[in-house]
């Protein structure tokens, strides 16, 4: 297996919006980035993601780009962008940024010269047609919107106001390739590429079969039959001229495809995100329709992928992310476990095969929150869905209770620095509320407190870079059936290590601990006898000896 820097970095993925303000206007900011890259460093993460920080209306937060050479008014000026670049190098790490061309906003030059007549020289650069087809958005209802001027409908599988770019067109990739190489002139290091198996849309565009929308995405929008002549075009034309990080968002990849778009030899991208165990909990309703999840497919999730891309192919590993609840939520115990549930993830996230992902306020335990009216929520996925209930005349009080457990606010919320007013997020009025335990959980008392989740995050990264065989080693699941434990082996010709993670509030007696000597290394309970059982949300590490 080739190993190189983007397999061993740990990414710390930042919503700008949310992460720090520095000018009071409720709104975080670049520069209120750069004042906190010595906390980052303090971590010991290597390389900070960046969700998008162009110019856009903010329909979708800044995944709606009216401008992708130009920086959010909100978020500052590219001045301010050079520093934060200059303070990021400084410091050792490197930069990922966002590349959003599934779509752009309808506010970008391009979609507002598109609509203007059918034979517009930018009218090839979207897709128009003069009847839909049944396609569903992802944001609920039709994905094809009416536009007046010309009497035409175009695509848009996100918002009605994100426009799919045609990818078919050889100039809107030209543009494409184009812009990133601005980006990467300026030095930044890589790109997380948002929804990119989406780019190919397939011929004649047939309707789907919308009973089963997770369906739909996987066998109709993505993969589409071109999506590797693009992906390798790019390649060829802008990311193997740098040594740069190529992320995917993959969603829509089977582990059986994964390998297609990142196998070593492929020259398409370096790893993805898979989806899974993201959906693990959605019914066929999508993800308002919550169905509870077990470790078991957890496990057999990552051991299909670990499996299916053997040493050829490389993944990223996380939990959670701008778009989905809190981990320490969604897959620990944020009550009574919260700190050994925020731990366990911690060393899971660090110790399967890929390159980690910690989204921002996981490293202090941030929680899921839960507004009691939806005038306090702000996604556009949210809105819209309350919207339908409406009209509909659905059940609110299930929708809102399905949204505190689903919605994607939840890791929205401002990043809790403090226990002063709104978090320290902001001297001004937040965008959207901060979640109520801020006084709990932030960053200031995690740093006073040498037994907190941030502390054990700093303890495992450091772990990680010099136990290489976490990176490397290849994975092997010890237990197989036991729901509450999750347990498995990373090995090579440098040594092996065990981990055993007891996933639930209970104490576990039946641990099949392996006939080997075992050394223990790292674990979430205070330095206390380890015993032959695992107590509530437990981890430990050991080198086999
Ligand atoms: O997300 C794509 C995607 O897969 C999401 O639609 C996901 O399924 C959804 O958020 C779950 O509720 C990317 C970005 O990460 C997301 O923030 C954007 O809204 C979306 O693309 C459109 O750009």
């Amino acid at each position: 297996m080739q190993k190189t820097w983007w397999k061993e970095a740990v990414i710390y993925q930042i919503y700008p919006r949310s992460f720090k303000d520095s000018d009071g206007d409720g709104i975080g900011d670049l520069r209120g980035i750069t004042e906190k890259l010595d906390y980052l460093k303090t971590l010991g993460i290597d390389v900070i993601w960046l969700s998008p920080i162009y110019q856009s209306p903010n329909d979708d937060n800044g995944y709606d780009i009216s401008d992708y050479r130009a920086i959010m008014d909100e978020f500052g000026s590219m001045q301010d962008f050079d520093e934060l670049l200059a303070g990021i190098h400084a410091r050792g790490m490197k930069l990922l940024m966002d590349l959003v061309v599934n779509h752009t906003s309808d506010e970008h030059a391009w979609f507002k010269a598109s609509r203007q007549s059918k034979d517009n020289p930018y009218r090839d650069y979207y897709i128009w047609r003069p009847q839909p087809n049944n396609w569903r958005s992802f944001f609920f209802g039709s994905a094809w919107e009416f536009d007046e001027q010309t009497e035409e409908y175009f695509l848009h599988l996100f918002t009605r106001r994100q426009p799919d770019l045609n990818w078919e067109n050889p100039k809107v990739r030209e543009e494409v390739y184009s812009l990133m190489r601005f980006w990467l002139d300026k030095g930044v290091d890589g790109f997380r590429m948002d929804v990119i198996p989406l780019i190919s849309k397939p011929p004649g565009l047939p309707d789907a079969d919308n009973s089963d929308f997770q369906k739909v995405v996987d066998e109709v929008y993505a993969n589409g039959p071109r999506v590797h002549e693009f992906l390798k075009e790019m390649n060829q034309e802008v990311s193997s001229r740098y040594d740069i990080m190529t992320v995917g968002e993959g969603i829509g990849i089977s582990p059986e495809q994964g390998n297609l778009y990142v196998g070593e030899n492929r020259q398409e991208l370096n790893m993805i995100f898979h989806f899974g165990h993201m959906f693990i909990d959605h019914g066929p309703g999508g993800k308002f329709d919550i169905f509870p999840f077990s470790w078991n497919k957890v496990k057999e999730i990552f051991g299909h992928w670990h499996q299916a891309l053997g040493e050829a192919g490389w993944v990223n590993i996380y939990l959670d992310n701008h778009d989905f609840p809190r981990m320490v939520s969604r897959f620990g115990n944020d009550g009574q476990y919260h700190r050994e549930s925020g731990k366990l993830l911690a060393t899971l996230i660090l110790s399967l095969r890929g390159t980690p992902c910690i989204y921002q306020g996981s490293e202090l335990g941030m929680t899921n929150v839960a507004f009691e009216r939806f005038e306090d929520y702000r996604d556009i996925e949210t809105m819209n869905i309350w919207q339908e209930y409406r009209e509909a005349g659905k059940d609110l009080d299930a929708l809102l209770k399905a949204v505190h457990r689903q919605g994607r606010d939840n890791v929205r919320t401002p990043m809790q620095w403090d226990g002063s007013a709104n978090a320290g997020f902001t001297n001004g009025e937040p965008w959207i509320k901060v979640n109520p335990n801020y006084t709990h959980y932030n960053a200031e008392q995690a740093l006073a407190d040498e037994d907190s989740i941030f502390y054990y995050y700093q303890k495992f990264l450091q772990f990680r870079k010099v136990n290489p065989t976490l990176i490397y080693g290849d994975y092997e699941q010890i237990d197989q059936n036991d729901e509450k434990l999750y347990a498995y082996r990373r090995w090579d010709a440098d040594g092996a290590y065990c981990i055993f993670l007891n996933c639930s509030d209970e104490v576990l007696n039946n641990v099949p601990w392996p006939k080997e000597k075992l050394n223990y290394l790292i674990g979430n309970y205070s330095a206390a006898e380890k015993g032959m059982a695992l107590r509530p949300w437990e981890s430990r590490v050991y080198r086999v000896e």
